[in-house]
């Protein structure tokens, strides 16, 4: 992939951007009767509204030039028939082919996947089935009441927000849990309220060698094997997910109770394998189908649709407008359903996991443009009374993704219209701002005027010229809430394809899980840390002196 910064499209873009940039987003809308009209675009029940960008008819065409220039078409469709694009770790990035529900081949290394991946849903189905329906009995006969998923990052974010975000859809009977954090308390306080004779234990990890999860996972254990005293009864009560089957044997989980998957799913993109297995458990087989048909309709869509129609290539173009244009350091997603508020988290892992990196494809270190922004987020209408302020009147300019569903079923009236006033105001405002003549003739209207009146007027004027995308679906169903995952998981590829990134490795995490392996050897030997900076040496120590009380 080439360097994007030497692309003749890059060049253009700098020099448009720079002729347009003395545009307030408000001039743009007065010269344009038809912005709306022509910055918005729909496609797998997701409409996307565009026209609140700093953009004109003239910068999209130079973004699809770019694209092109890059060559994402040519390396999406070698993602797609299972090339090894991840080429620091030599595997094939797949997690398409784990909601390819027409079971068209997927070759990688000479051989089809799609047999083993339905032989792995299959398996998952039958055995969601039988728990769903009480035919699953525990060690003592009782049916499955609690389902506990132990695992952290990508093992963890997915079915978390999945089962959150469509709990609508769940088994009455079914209560979710999920274990990532190693601080104890959050395992303590699930294991506080469950029964081990009616829990369900899922450990899941891909590597199975995570600290947290196996962690967890021992304290899991220990616990029902205090209770029940039986290591027969394991095998009703714990099962895993994991490529591991010789470390899950190791733990003591009969490999009959294991659902595999395989080296090219990358963890944040898991959510489609057996990791997703509390999500069909809690929603049952066919919304997870559902929720699979969604995603490969999006992905159906990023083949099929030109780019200039193509959602995820003209989300993914806005985000390096914004980001190496505008200089936006950061992304805010806002969802309006409270149902979708882990979907920020969510979303943080999979953009900034994938594209936080600075070192391009071919081993050489990025100097010339911008990667991956920092992206954040939490449910919108809390945003709107707490870190708003900031986005509206602060010193530096956020880029934002307002997410919402046409109808909230559960609302009852008038929540719906508020929730969405508030929604479509907040785009509003992030766009006009609000001018001194403005702000001036309010205050007069208000009985103000002279000193007072001057006082107050610098205070209450807002930039605005804010770049924001509005993203609506009818209903949040697992079928828009599969292509919202999948628009986005496309956004990340197509951004890091220009950028010349690998998205699929991860080292940044590696790092953290070897440090703490050493470390973790010094918190319990005898003798003063000495290894490390005079800060982690000196926390050492501290923590050290404090435990023992001395
Ligand atoms: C995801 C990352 C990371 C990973 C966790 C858990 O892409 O690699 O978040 O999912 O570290 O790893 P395991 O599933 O191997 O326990």
């Amino acid at each position: 992939m080439p360097n994007p910064a030497k692309l003749p499209a890059w060049a253009a873009l700098k020099t448009h951007v720079t002729d347009i940039a003395k545009l307030h987003l408000r001039d743009l809308f007065a010269n344009d009767a038809k912005r709306f009209e022509v910055f918005t675009l729909e496609a797998c029940g997701l409409f996307l509204d565009y026209s609140k960008n700093r953009i004109t008819r003239e910068t999209m065409p130079l973004l699809f030039q770019l694209a092109r220039e890059s060559g994402v078409e040519a390396r999406r469709d070698r993602m797609f028939s299972g090339e090894k694009i991840n080429s620091t770790e030599n595997r094939a990035v797949l997690h398409t082919a784990l909601r390819n529900l027409s079971n068209t081949p997927v070759m990688v290394d000479g051989s089809d996947v799609m047999p083993a991946i339905n032989a792995v849903r299959e398996r998952m189905i039958r055995f969601a089935e039988t728990v769903r329906s009480g035919e699953w009995r525990g060690h003592t006969g009782q049916i499955i009441t609690d389902v506990v998923n132990i695992g952290i990052g990508g093992s963890d974010l997915g079915p978390l927000m999945a089962c959150r975000a469509l709990h609508r859809f769940g088994h009455p009977r079914l209560k979710m849990h999920f274990a990532s954090t190693v601080d104890g308390d959050q395992i303590s306080s699930i294991l506080a309220r469950i029964n081990p004779a009616t829990t369900l234990f899922i450990v899941a990890s891909k590597t199975f060698t995570t600290q947290e999860t196996l962690t967890n996972a021992h304290t899991a254990r220990r616990w029902f094997l205090d209770s029940v005293g039986d290591e027969a009864a394991i095998a009703k009560h714990f099962v895993a997910v994991s490529t591991n089957a010789t470390a899950v044997t190791a733990f003591g989980i009969d490999p009959a109770n294991m659902f595999g998957f395989w080296d090219w799913v990358g963890g944040r993109y898991s959510l489609w394998s057996a990791i997703g297995l509390p999500v069909m458990l809690c929603l049952g087989p066919d919304n997870f189908q559902a929720l699979l048909a969604g995603a490969q309709a999006m992905d159906r869509h990023f083949v099929e649709a030109p780019l200039e129609k193509n959602l995820p290539v003209v989300l993914a173009l806005l985000g390096i407008l914004n980001r190496n244009f505008y200089h936006f350091p950061s992304l805010l997603i806002s969802p309006y359903n409270q149902a979708l508020d882990r979907f920020p988290s969510y979303l943080q892992q999979l953009d900034m996991e994938s594209n936080g990196k600075t070192i391009d494809l071919d081993g050489q270190r990025i100097v010339d443009y911008e990667t991956g922004p920092i992206v954040w987020g939490d449910s919108g209408i809390n945003g709107q009374h707490a870190y708003y302020q900031l986005l509206h009147q602060g010193s530096q300019g956020v880029a934002i993704d307002f997410i919402a569903s046409i109808e909230h079923p559960d609302a009852p009236p008038p929540h719906g219209p508020i929730l969405m006033a508030n929604f479509f105001a907040q785009t509003e405002a992030f766009m006009r701002g609000k001018t001194e003549s403005e702000v001036r003739a309010e205050l007069t209207q208000q009985g103000l005027s002279g000193e007072a009146l001057e006082k107050l007027l610098p205070h209450k004027i807002f930039e605005g010229n804010r770049p924001t995308n509005t993203i609506l679906m009818q209903t949040l169903t697992p079928e828009s809430l599969g292509a919202l995952i999948a628009l986005y998981e496309h956004k990340v590829f197509v951004q890091g394809s220009i950028w010349n990134l690998n998205s699929y490795d991860q080292w940044g995490v590696e790092l953290g899980k070897q440090l703490a392996k050493t470390i973790e050897q010094e918190l319990i030997a005898s003798e003063p840390a000495t290894r490390h900076d005079a800060s982690t040496n000196g926390l050492i120590n501290h923590y050290k002196q404090r435990l023992l009380g001395a």
